[in-house]
């Protein structure tokens, strides 16, 4: 039976735990030093040598980051853990999004860096919003001077809710040699990848625990009357008193704590594990938080899908409810998302067949063809209403591919899709104007990162070009012109003539038809071929680009009783606009884009220089609301400027920046870009 509730009762039943913070922070070096002392593994393999658990697939390896989310299950103390290795870029950071409605705790990973602390601030919100507890450790304290004397100084400010500093460090000459926890009131020295060593608590080191255990005591009793009391009346409170508010205190998300270590040396690991088997809500909790309804029939929730290289899927879900094994089917909402062929304890790609899944466990069930990542999974009649809905952050950042070979093209849709379905912050889109297949994703290293995965995972080796700019043209003054399709080649012939009077329309106008014919000179039937004349003529103007904002007029033409035809109509129709067009001083139209740009206010400086130097036209600037420190820059710039934005936002916030848009208007683009465009759209074609 799970409890819950905190006074000290742990919560039992298997766990789901991510680990989450910011790039680089050492979250996969985590994981490894955690399934190492938990003996899932027999080696602690570690990032250089290329060897962990985490990062395994060909792409984190070559590129020595997390690309996706790695899932693996161990046992500690008789418990059964999943931990859930989040990649920190901001890139991926959907595979992070997506898992967090279904974990009990987050461990959010940081460094004592200064530069990182807005992307922990991102991520610390998120949590905070969705009211996950959290427990920050404090990764990195080996490297010399890591700042770690004034952790909460450094770190306040990206928390909401108040850090609780758990342990303090303890050195030896200028090098961490240890920790005392404060709970406990023990110190301990770190031991190279074995548990630590307890040693007496004396001199100076006993001094500054008194303090620093002072103010953890304090910041608990924010949200305890009784221990306030007993520190106004200075009464020790009993340590069971302390663990049950830091239980309580995590639990309900009133209090962030904060653990410290080293990965790579797997100090500090113990404590974690610790904290999290005691202090950690449990499936009873998390299932309360989603609303999950009590019933036998098996919930589960997708927190990622694979298609694996061998070509079979693998579906990374935690069972919210009831029991799911071999040969359940499953729905996804209303529909069927498959039926389980297998099994799977996961402890990265290394997989081993086990027996069905009970509440609270995390596993791969094989072969869900139609399960996508954020999926929830009712066993039975009627589906569970969703338990999560995460909605991608809208993409930023676009190129237009196309299979290397002709043959490929039908495997790289099929592809595409599978890639969408595992990755819902990718998009595919296909621009019926241009042909071409653009990818939309969340920056550089993700749309190439995709592209890997084309070739490595579905074996379609991709080309990759800049998208195409969606730029018109348009005419500034009117003209009326003659057009006649005249062919006399034996037999019968062809004849259609028509009289167009061409005239600009406001921006936005778009385009419109009108005919004024009298006395049938031009008969009715063949009218409307005369308007796909028109038509097809605008698709491309003399510039190379579609026209648009003007109207055009049929006034006045002729026809034969024999000769003339549909076809021969809306020949003469587009000869007439074809003619007409150079005489009209056409002009480019490029789209302009209303882009709001969020970053850090101590980079709001550099934003603006960056947007003036891309032709944008800043509006103004705020300070972006409940989002203490942070500004809302607005601006319209050109499509073909916003391109590669995002890469440049991200180097001036240290990756925390980022930016919407969305289309406001086409405007007249003339001069040397101009000429540039035009010129190069020849060349191409
Ligand atoms: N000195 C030191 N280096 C560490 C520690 N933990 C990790 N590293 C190094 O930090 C780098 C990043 O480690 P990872 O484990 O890949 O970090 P990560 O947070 O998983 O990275 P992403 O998933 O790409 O965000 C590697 O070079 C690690 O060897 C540590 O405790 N001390
Ligand atoms: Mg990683």
């Amino acid at each position: 039976m799970a409890t819950n509730g905190g006074n000290g009762t742990r919560a039992t039943g298997p766990r789901c735990v991510a680990l989450v913070g910011p790039f680089q922070s050492g979250k996969t070096t985590l994981l490894e030093a955690i399934l190492a002392r938990t003996g899932a593994i027999q080696r602690q393999g570690t990032i250089e040598a290329g060897n962990t658990v985490g990062d395994a697939s060909k792409e984190a390896r070559h590129h020595r980051m997390s690309v996706e989310l790695t899932a693996a299950t161990t046992n500690f103390m008789g418990d059964n853990y999943t931990f859930l290795d989040c990649p920190g870029s901001v890139e991926f950071v959907h595979d992070m999004r997506a898992v967090l409605p279904a974990i009990d705790v987050a461990v959010v990973v940081c460094e004592m860096d200064e530069k990182k602390v807005p992307q922990l601030q991102l991520i610390l919100r998120e949590l905070e919003d969705k009211k996950i507890p959290r427990i920050l450790f404090v990764n990195k304290i080996d490297k010399g001077d890591s700042g770690v004397h004034d952790v909460l100084k450094l770190l306040q400010p990206a928390s909401r809710t108040k850090l609780i500093l758990r342990q303090i460090p303890t050195f030896s000459g200028d090098l961490i040699s240890g920790f005392v926890d404060l709970a406990l009131e023990r110190a301990f020295v770190y031991k190279e990848h074995a548990a630590s060593e307890v040693v007496p608590l004396e001199g100076d080191t006993a001094d500054l625990e008194k303090t620093a255990r002072f103010s953890m005591l304090e910041t608990l009793a924010d949200h305890d009357d009784e221990l306030m009391e007993q520190l106004l009346e200075d009464i020790q409170p009993p340590r069971d008193k302390v663990f049950d508010d830091l239980t309580r205190e995590l639990r309900e998300g009133l209090v962030c704590p904060v653990l410290m270590g080293t990965a790579t040396r797997a100090n500090g690991v113990l404590r974690l594990m610790k904290a999290l088997r005691h202090e950690s809500p449990g499936i009873a909790e998390t299932a309360k938080r989603l609303g999950v309804k009590a019933g036998s029939d098996a919930v589960a929730y997708v927190l990622k899908t694979l298609n694996t290289t061998h070509g079979g899927k693998m579906s990374i879900a935690r069972v919210m409810s009831g029991l799911a094994g071999d040969g359940t089917t499953l729905l996804s909402g209303d529909d069927e998302a498959g039926r389980v062929a297998g099994v799977f304890k996961l402890v990265g790609q290394a997989t081993e067949k086990r027996g069905p899944a009970a509440v609270g466990e995390t596993v791969g069930f094989a072969k869900l063809d139609k399960a996508k990542t954020g999926d929830t999974l009712t066993a039975g009649k009627q589906a569970h209403p969703a338990l999560a809905k995460v909605e991608p952050y809208p993409p930023v950042l676009a190129i237009a591919i196309s299979a290397k070979e002709r043959k490929d093209d039908v495997k790289l849709g099929q592809a595409l899709n599978k890639l969408a379905e595992e990755d819902p912050s990718i998009t595919i889109e296909h621009n019926p104007e241009t042909h071409e297949v653009v990818l939309w994703g969340q920056g550089e290293m993700h749309l190439r990162v995709a592209t890997e995965r084309l070739s490595d995972r579905f074996g379609v080796a991709i080309e990759r070009r800049q998208p195409s700019v969606g730029y018109r043209e348009t005419i500034r003054k009117g003209v009326v012109q003659r057009g006649r399709h005249k062919k006399q080649s034996g037999g019968h012939g062809q004849y259609g003539d028509v009289m167009l009077d061409i005239k600009p329309l406001p921006r936005g106008g778009g385009f419109s038809f009108e005919e004024k014919i009298t006395g049938g000179v031009v008969p009715r039937n063949y009218i409307p071929a005369v308007e796909e004349g028109v038509v097809d003529a605008l698709a491309h103007g003399p510039l190379g680009f579609p026209v648009v904002d003007l109207s055009v007029a049929l006034i006045d033409g002729s026809y034969h009783t024999v000769d003339s035809s549909d076809m021969a109509f809306r020949l003469a129709g587009r000869l007439g606009i074809v003619e007409a067009l150079p005489q009209c001083q056409p002009v480019l139209l490029e789209p302009i884009h209303l882009v709001e740009i969020a970053c850090p206010s101590e980079a709001t400086a550099k934003i603006n220089a960056l947007m003036a130097g891309r032709r944008g036209q800043i509006l103004g600037f705020d300070t972006r609301e409940g989002w203490d420190g942070w500004d809302l820059v607005r601006a319209k710039m050109p499509e073909a400027e916003i391109g590669d934005l995002i890469v440049e936002i991200r180097s001036a916030t240290a990756g925390a920046g980022t930016f919407t848009f969305k289309f406001d208007h086409m405007a007249e683009l003339t001069g040397r870009t101009a000429d540039q465009i035009i010129a190069a759209r020849r060349a191409a074609e």
